[in-house]
């Protein structure tokens, strides 16, 4: 079977999606420190909370027939570049730019592609920003260059994205044209909430005599 040629041996397999596996736990350690360093720093934390996922080998195999990549180890990393996924969950838009340069801005971190979906959406409705980066795992024998895709997004946006993904795979893909409709209507209407949100922090911070940034949930009484 096509799974048992991505499994040249066990071992290839095992060792193939450590690597994933590890970035995974760099990128997250990143974000930590980050969010530990703002918390210390402003009293404010920009992230709301990150989630991860690495593709299963089934998933591997089922991707790279969809897109005509041969079911080899080294095809499908050359081509597959989202085995390792993060989701980093921010407060504001502002903080989703913000978080996504910090990240993408750190020497050993190469960005090798970013996709606007915030400024361009989807026909969907659908905004994130997406970073396709690449990072240096160090293992006992060689050093792995591993890509990773970090989709930073908004609460609302997440809210958003989670209910249009259930609906996507409720309907198998065949979502009826009045649902297609509101649903783009509605991550509109996210976004002008995203956009007065953002304003309204603005207003408060700026009248903070300390110059803090503290209007988080977290902080809200
Ligand atoms: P899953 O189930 O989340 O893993 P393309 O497929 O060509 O349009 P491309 O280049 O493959 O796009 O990747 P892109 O556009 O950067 O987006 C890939 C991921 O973004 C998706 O992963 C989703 O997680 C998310 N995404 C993109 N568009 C939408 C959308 O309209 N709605 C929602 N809810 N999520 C979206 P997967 O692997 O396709 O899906």
């Amino acid at each position: 079977s096509m799974i048992a040629q991505l499994a040249e041996s066990r071992t290839t397999l095992v060792r193939f999606m450590l690597g994933y596996e590890s970035a995974i736990d760099e990128v997250r350690t990143k974000l930590a420190i980050l969010s530990r360093e703002f918390e210390q720093a402003h009293q404010y934390n920009p992230i709301e909370h990150i989630s991860s996922r690495l593709k299963t080998p089934q998933s591997l195999i089922a991707n790279a027939r969809k897109r005509g990549c041969r079911p080899d180890v080294e095809s499908i990393r050359a081509e597959i570049l989202d085995i390792a996924g993060v989701r980093v969950v921010c407060t504001y838009v502002s903080d989703v730019y913000r978080l996504q340069e910090l990240v993408c801005s750190q020497s050993d971190v190469r960005l090798l592609d970013l996709k606007d979906y915030i400024a361009n959406p989807k026909p969907s409705g659908y905004r994130s920003l997406h970073a396709i980066i690449s990072i240096p795992v160090y293992l006992s024998t060689e050093t792995m260059h591993v890509p990773v895709e970090i989709q930073f997004r908004t609460i609302a946006q997440e809210f958003w994205a989670s209910l249009e993904h259930k609906i996507f795979y409720k309907y198998d893909k065949a979502v009826p044209d009045h649902l297609t409709t509101e649903l783009r209507r509605a991550a509109g209407t996210a976004a002008e909430l995203d956009a007065t949100m953002e304003r309204l922090a603005a207003e408060i911070d700026s009248q903070d005599p300390n110059g803090h940034h503290t209007v988080t949930p977290h902080d809200v009484q």
